[in-house]
């Protein structure tokens, strides 16, 4: 595979489910709850996953398509070519700020990484990396991650974790919010994981994620040098769900003693 024309091909298609999606937000909005009140889905998730799974099957009919709404494969291993999408990441955004969504790809062969693909879609930020050739913002080359101090750091993470703590004074996760320089949640877990590649979050922490939300950015953040683990440090799962820890080299060792508790 020429991975490098597969990524321009793919950017194309979901720049042009950018402009289906911004377009779309003066329409009424048809928003369900699934697994909970907060848990939100509209017909824009699946109406973008469908657009993006028929361009795939169409180009490439031997690929295989794991996508957050049911629209792809069903998959029992992660063998052959898979892109793994999610149409929207960040879908509470997309309803409420109209603000701060992406559509995240990331595409596996035999389990290795492919190519990578965040965007930002009202920010017009588009994050790609193709393995071993490195990562983009737009057209410019992102560098690589240098060595961070948990001290200095700005991190990733969603306040509702804290609420698995009963204690203020023996939670390590309250620890960490005391110890680190500031943190910060953006509601979409694909663009906190292109904002760790691109130096703008130093880590990235989340108790529970699936493969959609975070393939793309495991592409991406492998080709700066930034560490990628689920919370007892290993590899994350292409099938099934993982706590995660992306981080800078320096921090990511010393947040998986913080959440090693947990
Ligand atoms: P989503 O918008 O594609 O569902 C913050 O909610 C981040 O966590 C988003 O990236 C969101 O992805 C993801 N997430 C994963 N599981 C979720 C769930 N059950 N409810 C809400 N968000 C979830
Ligand atoms: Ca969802
Ligand atoms: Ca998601
Ligand atoms: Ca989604």
């Amino acid at each position: 595979m020429e991975w490098n024309k597969v990524k321009i091909e793919a950017e194309m298609w979901i720049k042009e489910s950018g402009d289906i999606l911004r377009s779309s937000l003066n329409n009424p909005l048809d928003v369900q709850a699934k697994s909970n009140p907060n848990d939100l889905v509209t017909q824009m998730d699946h109406e973008i996953e469908q657009f993006l799974t028929d361009k795939i099957k169409n180009h490439y009919p031997a690929h295989l398509v794991l996508g957050e709404e049911g629209r792809g494969d069903e998959l029992t291993s992660t063998e052959g070519i898979i892109w793994i999408i999610d149409p929207i990441d960040g879908t509470t955004n997309f309803v409420h700020q109209k603000y701060n969504f992406s559509i995240s790809l990331g595409i596996f062969e035999n389990g290795q990484e492919r190519v990578g693909i965040i965007y930002n879609v009202m920010d017009d930020e588009c994050f790609t990396a193709v393995n071993g050739e490195g990562a983009y913002l737009n057209d410019s080359p992102l560098q690589s991650l240098t060595k961070g101090n948990i001290n200095e750091s700005i991190v990733g993470l969603n306040a509702r974790w804290l609420l698995k703590e009963t204690s203020v004074e023996d939670g390590s996760l309250h620890r960490l919010v005391k110890d680190v320089r500031g943190i910060r949640s953006y509601g979409s877990a694909a663009i906190e994981l292109a904002y760790v590649a691109a130096g703008r979050l130093d880590a990235y922490v989340s108790f529970r994620l699936s493969p959609w939300d975070y393939a793309g950015g495991a592409v991406i953040l492998k080709e700066v040098g930034a560490l990628l683990t689920s919370f007892d440090g290993e590899e994350l799962p292409l099938l099934g769900t993982s706590s995660l820890i992306a981080a800078r080299p320096g921090i990511h060792e010393d947040l998986i003693s913080y959440v090693s508790a947990q």
